[in-house]
């Protein structure tokens, strides 16, 4: 299957943790990276008061359930020392799952696609990047949706990469 995966960070070295995650997702048995896109400094959406993030999309090719792989997620989050204190607030690692294949489902664990990556610019300007084709599952074309969040400050880096 097809996984597209958000990473985040804005606590710390930012850059560091997002590179780590990457080298640890590369290592996931049957896992392989088909895209990771540039590294992004974006906005906090939702709680505004907390530092700018980095973000990315990484896009997997791999043979795990989506449960499976949400678990995966969950375990290196943990060891890059996560801790949740305040929901929607600054985190050392955030992985998010975005979309499996074209399914859509909703799980008490799992919800799919991701009910807010479609309003979000730090997830569609990155996916658009590797995927320009792509499609949020039952949602639309990222490059459309992206249309409509262009007030969203997101700056590609340059210098940095994800891989
Ligand atoms: N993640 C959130 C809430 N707000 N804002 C940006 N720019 N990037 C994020 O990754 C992010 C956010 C909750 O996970
Ligand atoms: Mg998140
Ligand atoms: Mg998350």
């Amino acid at each position: 299957m097809k996984a597209v995966i958000s990473i985040g960070s804005n606590l710390g070295n930012r850059h560091d943790h997002l590179v780590d995650a990457v080298s640890e997702l590369a290592k996931l048995s049957g896992t392989q990276i088909l895209h990771a896109s540039s590294i992004y400094e974006t906005e906090p959406q939702g709680n505004l008061d907390q530092p700018s993030f980095y973000n990315g999309i990484i896009v997997l090719d791999c043979d795990l359930e989506a449960e499976v792989l949400l678990n995966h997620l969950q375990q290196i989050e943990s060891r890059a020392l996560r801790q949740r204190l305040v929901a929607n607030g600054p985190r050392t690692l955030d992985l998010d799952l975005i979309a499996v294949d074209d399914l859509v489902m909703h799980s008490r664990s799992l919800e799919l696609p991701h009910p807010r990556a479609a309003k979000r610019r730090f997830v569609l300007e990155p996916w658009f990047e590797v995927e320009p084709e792509a499609e949020i599952p039952g949602v639309g074309k990222v490059a459309e949706l992206l249309k409509q969040v262009s007030d969203q400050g997101v700056a590609k880096l340059e210098r940095l990469q994800l891989l």
